[in-house]
């Protein structure tokens, strides 16, 4: 998907520098370059889980940062020794959230384990050692089979959309909520759930607004003189 629009201004720009990045792994950083808003939400609640449970005693999941995992609290290893998923999207996913995807293994990626982007109509070509990241809970997505004797696996990192409802109930289950819950705090949640779709497109960064970091406009400045 990135090849795709790796020649418009603001990603061209943006990819050597996160690059050069050298605290996170390049999937990281081109998830919170390009998804900034995206990125903060599940930052945020992330961070916010894991000071809930510092208060536990024992019970502390502020384990040492990994840059390898970063934001991500949820990882699948899909370890099948063809690896290959028929068309589906990740419904449980947060909805807006990105997934991050890497493929592993021994094929030819012009043969086969291309990534299927149904809804946009793309095939992508997903070489072993590679990483993509797409909204796998609203894009239908599958893979095509490798070769008789090839090997393919791959690793999914996502945020499951439950820890999120959870953190935002005051860390209680949705059942646990409504059994509490005041009439106004219905009305308030039936209001908030109308418009949750709206903020949930807005946290999606345009190239406007890639185009308009400082980094950029100085850039460009640099460019003009
Ligand atoms: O292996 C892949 O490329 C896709 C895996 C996937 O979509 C999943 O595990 O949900
Ligand atoms: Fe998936």
């Amino acid at each position: 998907m990135f090849r795709e629009y790796a020649n418009l201004p603001a990603v061209s720009f943006f990819y050597p520098t996160l690059l050069r990045s050298t605290n996170k792994a390049p999937f990281l950083a081109m998830y919170e370059t390009y998804g900034a808003k995206n990125y903060n939400y599940i930052k945020d609640t992330m961070e916010a889980i894991r000071e809930k449970f510092d208060q536990v005693k024992g019970h502390s999941l502020r384990g040492k940062y990994d840059k390898f995992i970063g934001v991500f609290p949820c990882r699948t290893f899909n370890l099948a020794k063809q690896s290959a998923s028929v068309p589906h999207t990740d419904h449980n996913n947060l909805a807006q959230g990105w997934c991050s995807i890497t493929a592993l293994g021994d094929f030819d990626p012009t043969l086969g384990g291309h990534l299927v982007l149904w809804d946009l109509g793309v095939v992508v070509e997903f070489p072993p050692n590679s990483t993509i990241l797409i909204p796998s809970s609203v894009i239908v997505h599958s893979n095509t089979p490798i070769q008789e004797d090839e090997v393919r696996y791959s690793v999914v990192q996502y945020a499951a959309g439950h820890l999120f409802r959870w953190a935002k109930n005051g860390f209680v289950t949705d059942k646990q909520w409504l059994e509490n819950a005041t009439p106004q705090d219905l009305e308030q949640r039936e209001m908030e759930k109308r418009d949750r779709w709206r903020s949930a497109v807005d946290s999606f960064t345009t190239l406007e607004e890639l185009d308009k970091t400082p980094e950029r406009i100085a850039a460009k400045e640099r460019e003009q003189k």
